[in-house]
């Protein structure tokens, strides 16, 4: 084969082309890697001819386009999910198996793109590809981090934390655009020429674009993610290299990449960093540009940008789009203040994922003056024109010293909405209340969902065999097809072939565990699996002090019958956040205690895998049980891993919270495991004056797990330890861990005795997959365009 000579149907002769040509590999000494760069190389060709046909179409329909701002995107590996969407997998195996290559070797060759820290950022992931499987024209933007979320590995129990590096290998996926470059500026003051104010920066970066092609289900459709980073204006100072000084001559350069340098991992908590707020700003000021310049270049009139351009800001990170927009309409384009004011709420969207009191995000109006002065005159005019129309309006988006990006998101836009039905519910009732009652038509609901295409087709293989098999193809891309395998859920042979494929994921998962860490599962056990961020509103503390009442039980009890579990747990906690740390350490040290005992062991494991991350629970989800998804009822906007554990068929033990609550209803309540307060019971029990203290007296199983973390059994020698968490139980106990347990430990018990009876559970399991269609993402994006977007379709087109 001669370089001009690239074949374009042979697979086979591609991955070979590429291997030569794009690599200079010689087959012969070529490595995994090597291999795995040229399958993907071959694979992206594949792409782009459908990549370039969308845009093309988009253009030629002149259609509206969606804008998917977002500081996260939690993507994971690529190569498997554009191998399975193009429908390529057959091929791709038996080309690898060709070269004498192990095929599931080379997909795991790819590190994870880690650009999120949790919910927020797989949600966009997932929006990405819906949007593209249904044909609807969109751009992602968000920041290319050169290092994205940190590794996580134990010390002793503790977390450790690792720069993660996923750039330190070629990253096919993306294409470099030099071309497509924004000089964006910070700081300086704003000063007064013809009667009108002009912002003059005093500091200048470059935004630089790397666009990431999406394809949708059987490549339909291609979108495209941009990603910026972080250039300096002048990279190199040559002046100050020839007077010797070689730091100070690249120090622009490496300021202006500080900014895309690193993801910060804070979920859920409030940063408040001048860095992050300059993040901020940079991706969202470039995007707003980018946005203009491609409207721009095929229309005239700026009234028309709503009609073509829809935003939707990913929380309240990129809220400085709404601001930026009206600047330049007002400012640069002239528009007068009330017009460039409407076209901007007419273009821009709001999603809310969080109403913790800590996540809502502001800032210092000295640090946002100084970086956005002209920024700030905009909101504080905003808020002017808003307080004329209402004067009874409470919540301005600039008030005691701060800039309140909840309230500015709010104002400037179209529509918000929330991630479920309580959650929206919520949204009415307390944090945007004030504004509910102004404007009664602007907050809708979204509820979230997950792709099926990695979430089940692409994760689960031995189940997505068995369910094609039965009902055939379509449910890859119409989820509610599952809904077919309801009358399969009565047949005994069916479901012996359904719990098989559970079994055979969990000997996976165990062969797994062995090779890569050391651990023996019992895979005739219960796989019971907590995996998300650490954060006491999700209460991974709850699981634990029942895993240890538990073993107090059994210890006690050694001869009863008792349903043998795995306990397993994964996710991180956010650096600064000690109190989730210490969590995770008594998860640890607890494992210690627990899988060393004899006398249990074979009853009862608990393990923490370290590093947990998009592929981990490709690997869990399949091979799960059970689904623990037990945050304090209120505080889970939604979750969407507990979607992802219905739809492969693991029944969910949880709280009436975020989605729990629709997904009980579409399972229905016996084939879940429901306990705990509601959002209502658990706000009127915080005002109980000791309510945790009276919990651990009046429950002799739970006063006996706390007496053990206390006595110091789980760290010997150091009592005190875990004095944080004790104090906390028995105390303030925000999140009600005490009120809600004799509960938890009732349910467990149920789950227990439900287990035990392996047909029963089949058919469980069967049911809520059958029933779990609805969580399609396909479905949270037709809501998307049709309720908020007004956007469409333009599958066949193409
Ligand atoms: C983080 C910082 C500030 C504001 C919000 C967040 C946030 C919220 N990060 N992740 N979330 C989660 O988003 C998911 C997708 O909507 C939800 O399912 C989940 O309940 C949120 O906690």
């Amino acid at each position: 084969m001669a370089k001009d000579e690239m074949p374009k149907s042979d697979f086979r002769d591609a991955i070979l082309w590429h291997l030569t040509y794009t690599l200079g590999k010689d087959p012969d000494h070529a490595q995994v890697f090597d291999w795995r760069l040229a399958l993907s190389h071959a694979v992206r060709d594949r792409i782009v001819d459908r990549w370039m046909a969308s845009t093309r179409a988009t253009y030629r329909a002149d259609a509206k386009r969606v804008y998917y701002l977002s500081m996260e995107f939690l993507i994971g590996r690529l190569l498997q999910d554009n191998i399975v969407n193009l429908q390529l997998a057959d091929q791709a195996q038996a080309a690898i198996e060709s070269f004498g290559l192990d095929y599931r070797d080379l997909l795991l060759d790819e590190p994870d793109a880690a650009l999120g820290n949790g919910g927020l950022g797989r949600l966009a992931a997932c929006f990405m590809e819906s949007l593209a499987t249904l044909g609807c024209p969109a751009y992602g933007y968000g920041i290319r981090y050169e290092h994205g979320l940190f590794r996580q590995s134990f010390a002793e129990g503790r977390q450790m934390e690792a720069p993660e590096d996923w750039l330190a290998q070629p990253y096919v996926w993306q294409f470099e655009r030099p071309e497509a470059r924004f000089t964006l500026g910070f700081g300086g003051r704003v000063v007064t020429r013809d009667g009108k104010p002009v912002w003059e920066p005093e500091n200048f970066v470059q935004s630089e674009a790397y666009d990431v092609p999406v394809i949708g289900w059987q490549g339909a459709w291609a979108n495209t993610l941009r990603l910026w980073a972080g250039r300096a204006v002048d990279p190199f100072d040559l002046g100050r290299f020839n007077a010797g000084d070689f730091t100070a001559a690249a120090e622009a350069e490496a300021l202006a990449r500080t900014i895309s340098r690193v993801l910060y991992p804070e979920d859920s908590t409030e940063a408040g960093k001048r860095l992050r707020l300059t993040q901020e700003y940079f991706f969202s000021a470039a995007s707003i540009r980018d946005i203009l310049r491609r409207f721009e270049a095929d229309h005239a009139d700026l009234r028309l940008l709503p009609q073509k351009v829809a935003i939707q800001l990913n929380d309240t990170h990129p809220a400085i789009a709404g601001p930026e927009l009206l600047r330049i309409l007002h400012d640069e384009r002239g528009l007068p203040f009330d017009e460039a004011l409407a076209i901007t709420r007419a273009c821009v969207n709001y999603t809310n994922h969080t109403l913790l009191p800590e996540a809502l995000e502001s800032w210092g109006e000295g640090l946002f003056g100084e970086l956005l002065p002209r920024h700030l005159q905009i909101i504080d005019r905003i808020d002017a024109e808003d307080a004329k129309a209402h004067p009874d309006r409470r919540n301005a988006a600039r008030g005691e010293g701060r800039v309140r990006m909840g309230e500015l998101s709010f104002i400037l836009s179209n529509r918000v909405n929330g991630v479920s039905a309580l959650h929206t519910g919520l949204m009415k009732t307390t944090v945007f209340a004030d504004q509910h009652r102004i404007w009664p038509d602007r907050i809708v609901n979204q509820t979230n969902g997950v792709t099926p295409r990695r979430w089940l087709h692409g994760c689960n293989p031995r189940l997505s065999r068995l369910i094609t098999q039965t009902i055939g193809d379509g449910w890859v891309g119409d989820l509610e097809q599952l809904q077919a395998l309801e009358p399969h859920a009565a047949d005994a042979g069916w479901l012996e072939q359904f719990a098989a494929v559970k079994a055979a994921n969990k000997a996976d998962l165990s062969d797994w565990a062995r090779r890569e860490h050391g651990l023996t599962l019992n895979p005739q056990a219960l796989f019971d699996v907590q995996i998300k961020r650490i954060h006491e509103y999700k209460r991974q503390h709850l699981n634990i002090l029942e895993a240890i009442a538990l073993w107090q039980e059994m210890r006690e009890n050694p001869s009863a019958d008792w349903t043998a579990r795995v306990k397993i747990f994964g996710g991180k906690a956010a650096p600064g956040y000690f109190f989730a740390k210490d969590i995770i350490r008594l998860i640890n040290d607890v494992a210690g205690v627990i899988n060393a005992d004899a006398a249990t062991n074979e009853k009862l494991q608990v393990v923490y895998l370290p590093n947990y991350n998009v592929t981990l629970a490709e690997r869990l989800i399949p091979a799960a049980d059970l689904s623990e998804q037990i945050s304090t009822a209120g505080k889970e906007a939604s979750g969407t891993g507990n979607m992802k554990f219905a739809l492969n068929g693991a029944p969910t033990i949880g709280t009436l919270d975020g989605a729990n609550v629709e997904i009980r209803e579409l399972v229905g309540p016996e084939n879940f495991f429901l306990f705990g307060l509601t959002a209502e019971e658990a706000e009127a029990r915080r005002a109980v004056p000791d309510h945790a203290a009276r919990a651990v007296a009046g429950d002799p199983r739970l006063k006996r797990a706390i007496e053990a973390i206390r006595s110091g059994i789980f760290s010997p020698g150091e009592p005190d330890r875990y004095a944080n968490i004790v104090e906390n139980l028995t105390g303030a106990d925000y999140f009600l861990v005490a009120s809600d347990f004799a509960d938890y430990w009732r349910a467990q018990r149920e789950v227990d005795f439900a287990y035990a009876d392996r047909d029963g559970w089949a058919r469980m399991a069967a049911l809520n997959v059958a029933r779990s269609g609805w969580f399609s993402s396909d479905r949270t994006i037709r809501g998307y365009m049709q309720d908020i977007w007004n956007a469409k379709s333009l599958l066949g087109q193409e």
